[in-house]
């Protein structure tokens, strides 16, 4: 089995997912991706064990321009049964299905964990791969935990056995398990996050599969000169960068962690993220290393119809210079 599941779709070539958190907190939402042609894979907004109520609003917020967005959402999400119950209910779907999950504590990670991997309701079954959210930047009182090198490491170091010996007592091995990561910025912190994987999938047997990268650049300010105050109200206007101006950032992580794990031998995959809303966008991920790209602030702000078009453009400037795979033009990007 792919380390990713690739299943069919309409542009098989193009492997789009959305950015957990962007039209995907509810029926209605995912019923929509689910009906847009253009993607592969549908990912859930991140869940955690309850439902929660997020930030005072506003909290989202977009540029006119729509160069960037800002948002201190604060996780609000429907909880874990009801993105799994959702899955399995759409059983059968075309599509590779991914739950976000983003526990506020470890206990609250294994308890999804738990519920994910449980006999009686079987949710496993029904899901191809976990991603655990480790850089949500917009909890009150709560930091990056992906931000903390050694606190990752721990937590990695219990998470891991945990969901293998979960995966084992139900042979759902087929689960691919990755992390999302928030934008890195010093060549010491690609060294370090590589030699942590390298470790724990020395450790754990591969587990790892996949790393998606970038979360929004935590902690902007949008000031408003007319009200002379942020245009967003939590966290005194702090939040999450995402859009067009965050895309050298992303592509820089792409690349970063590309190069580094092909020196180390590590076979994990890359989910880009960052400021695509183009297929030249796409273009540019894979070639830096990326093997399936997600969409946030463009499925924001345009809507699900946004993967159709960007698939159509990747295919457009596939075929002026000639490449009819993804994989002959992944990572090589040149000097
Ligand atoms: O809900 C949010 O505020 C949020 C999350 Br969990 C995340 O991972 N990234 C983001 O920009 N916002």
């Amino acid at each position: 089995m792919d380390p990713i599941p690739q299943i069919y779709c309409k542009y098989s070539m193009t492997p789009l997912i959305n950015a957990s958190g962007c039209n995907c907190a509810t029926t209605k939402m995912l019923n929509e991706l689910a009906e847009a042609p253009g993607l592969c894979a549908i990912m859930t907004k991140s869940a955690t064990l309850e439902p929660r109520a997020g930030n005072p609003e506003p909290r989202y917020w977009e540029a006119l321009d729509q160069s960037f967005t800002i948002n201190a959402m604060g996780l609000p999400n429907c909880g874990i049964k009801y993105y799994l119950d959702y899955y399995k209910r759409l059983d059968g779907t075309k599509h590779s299905l991914f739950i976000s999950i983003a526990g506020l504590t470890l206990e609250e990670n294994k308890a999804m964990l738990d519920i994910i991997f449980s006999q009686d309701t079987e949710y496993y079954k029904y899901i191809d791969a976990i991603e655990i959210n480790l850089s949500c930047p917009n909890l009150v009182g709560h930091s990056q935990l992906a931000y903390d090198f050694n606190d990752l490491d721990m937590y990695l170091s219990e998470l891991l056995p945990y969901i293998r010996a979960s995966q084992d007592s139900n042979s759902a091995h087929h689960i691919a398990i990755g992390l999302k990561l928030p934008p890195y910025f010093e060549a010491s912190q690609f060294d370090i996050i590589t030699s942590i994987l390298k470790k724990q999938n020395e450790t754990f047997d591969q587990h790892i599969k996949f790393i998606h990268c970038i979360n929004s650049v935590p902690n902007g300010l949008v000031i408003d000169p007319a009200t002379e105050s942020p245009v967003i109200k939590p966290k005194g206007g702090l939040g999450g960068l995402g859009g067009s101006i965050i895309k050298p950032v992303a592509l820089a992580n792409v690349r970063g962690f590309y190069t580094r794990f092909k020196q180390a031998g590590l076979e994990i995959d890359i989910i880009g993220s960052g400021g695509i809303s183009t297929g030249t966008d796409v273009f540019e991920f894979i070639l830096a290393g990326a093997e399936m790209v997600s969409i946030g602030s463009q499925l924001m702000l345009e809507g699900p119809n946004c993967f159709d078009r960007i698939c159509t453009e990747l295919m457009v400037i596939m075929q002026e210079k000639g490449y009819i795979t993804l994989d002959a033009y992944r990572g090589k990007l040149k000097d």
